[in-house]
């Protein structure tokens, strides 16, 4: 932080095609609330008075402005100010906004007022949330949170982000720390008194300490609901040749993403389309039609089908209801053998030809549409399960996270098998400070220039 004033555009750039009606500009830093006087009161800037002018509107009252330009005193729009006493702002320094019409000359205008003031800078991309990090307003886990809360696509990803933005797991990293910190002081007690009665090896309160930490830390890493909300939740759906999987992918896609035809075989490769099903992110996979015969490339596509539905968090199988009872029957029985009935979901197509039930299937027909809003809330029902594993604890959302943890996971084990108590002590403040590295506790200055590069300017 070098104590500058900084200032940018919080809401997009308005263009020809896409002007905003509003548009906000931001500033943070000791002189911004000098520039709202500057650039509202006339000739203000011309006789230097500060910002203590009767001229200031009273802090967080939001007043009617018309904004001029400094220099030449002529009016670029009216529209309101505010500003903020620091410390208690989102940055933690005084800041202030405009907001005002969003054209692009009004803007333009009105950021080139700001810039012949020559009091501040454009801001950086993230310089905002840097500067509420660099005066302890907030973790980079909120800090995180924040650019996550941007970035939300679906309900579900909004939700999270928000937890995290609101401190999750800073309270858990803290509690970690904490508890990690306490475990700490007994060891180096034992380190700095060694006369004292204390039995050999790692006492049983710090042992426990450790392992409650690891545990912890081990079910967290094991927690897979993050990735699933930020890459989404993979489903694949499988079946033979010729059951409509195609036609279910594209029903569900709502265009034509993969090849439907009345060949068997026609799907070979993996097709994947990305979806919102009721708030969840989902990455649909279609996948070749599981038979043993058919050429190298189609028994390529098999081998393909099955790594795919392995690997997924759900399975789809989609059935020819039109087909052969006994063979569906067969289909049914071989390829549901490690079936989770909670999640996993069978489909009965084609019921325009043949109306069929049976008990724990969905009836569908991709070609009508007849059933989808069943099957789709029996997918929702799933997803919902799924992400409720281990619900309660807010689930890991960064590689980076993930990284860190691993690391400190690893330490623990150091400590609980070292030789000496010193040596579990050292790997103990491994751990912890790589805790602290998520946080920002401990610092780590390229770490912070990565953070905030990725968040968008005026953030
Ligand atoms: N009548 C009827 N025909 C359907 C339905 N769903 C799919 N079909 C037809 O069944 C044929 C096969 O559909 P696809 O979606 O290509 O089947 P697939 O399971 O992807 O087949 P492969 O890729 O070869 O494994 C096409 O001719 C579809 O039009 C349905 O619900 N009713
Ligand atoms: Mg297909």
């Amino acid at each position: 932080m070098d104590g500058s004033t900084i200032y940018a555009l919080g809401t997009p750039q308005p263009s020809r095609a896409h002007p905003g009606a509003l548009s906000v500009i931001r500033l943070s830093g000791p002189r911004a609330a000098d520039v709202l006087v500057f650039l509202t009161e006339p000739g203000a800037f011309a006789r230097g008075r500060s910002a203590r002018d009767p001229a200031l509107p009273a802090p967080r009252r939001m007043v009617l402005r018309t904004l001029y330009d400094p220099l030449s005193g002529e009016a670029i729009d009216r529209g309101l100010a505010v500003w903020f006493e620091a410390p208690h702002t989102e940055t933690g320094e005084t800041m202030a906004e405009l907001h005002l019409h969003g054209g692009r000359a009004v803007v333009g205008a009105a950021l080139e007022a700001i810039r012949r003031l020559k009091l501040c800078r454009m801001a950086e991309s993230g310089e905002f949330t840097r500067r509420a990090f660099e005066h302890g307003r907030l973790d980079l886990t909120e800090a995180e949170g924040i650019a996550d809360l941007v970035a939300a696509e679906t309900e579900q990803q909004r939700r999270l982000a928000l937890q995290q933005m609101d401190g999750a797991l800073h309270r858990l990293y803290e509690a970690w720390r904490t508890l990690g910190l306490g475990t700490l002081a007994h060891l180096e007690a034992a380190i700095d008194f060694p006369d004292e009665d204390l039995p050999p090896g790692l006492a049983q309160g710090v042992r426990d300490g450790i392992v409650r930490l690891q545990e912890g830390i081990g079910a967290h890493l094991a927690d897979r609901r993050g990735e699933r909300l930020r890459d989404g939740v993979h489903i694949a759906i499988i079946g033979p040749p010729n059951a409509g999987k195609s036609s279910l992918l594209n029903l569900l896609a709502r265009r034509d993403a993969a090849i439907v035809s009345e060949i068997a075989g026609t799907t070979r490769d993996v097709i994947e389309v990305h979806l919102d099903l009721g708030g969840w992110p989902v990455v649909l996979a279609d996948t070749a039609g599981l038979r043993e015969s058919g050429d190298a490339i189609e028994q390529e596509g098999v081998r393909r089908a099955r790594a795919r539905a392995a690997a997924a968090d759900l399975r789809v199988l989609v059935l020819d209801a039109s087909g052969d009872w006994k063979t569906v029957q067969r289909t049914l029985t071989a390829s549901t053998e490690n079936w989770d009935p909670a999640r996993d979901i069978v489909v009965l197509n084609k019921v325009d030809l043949a109306a069929t039930e049976a008990v724990d299937t969905v009836p569908l027909s991709a070609r009508s549409g007849a059933g989808l809003p069943d099957l789709l809330t029996r997918l929702e029902r799933s997803a919902g399960v799924l992400m409720d594993e281990g619900a309660g604890a807010p689930p890991l959302t960064r590689a980076r996270h993930r990284e860190a943890l691993a690391e400190a996971h690893a330490s623990l084990g150091r400590a609980l098998v070292a030789p000496e108590i010193a040596l579990a002590a050292e790997d103990l403040r491994l751990a912890l400070r790589a805790i602290g590295r998520i946080t920002g506790t401990v610092r780590v200055e390229e770490l912070l220039d990565v953070i905030f590069r990725d968040f968008c300017i005026g953030k």
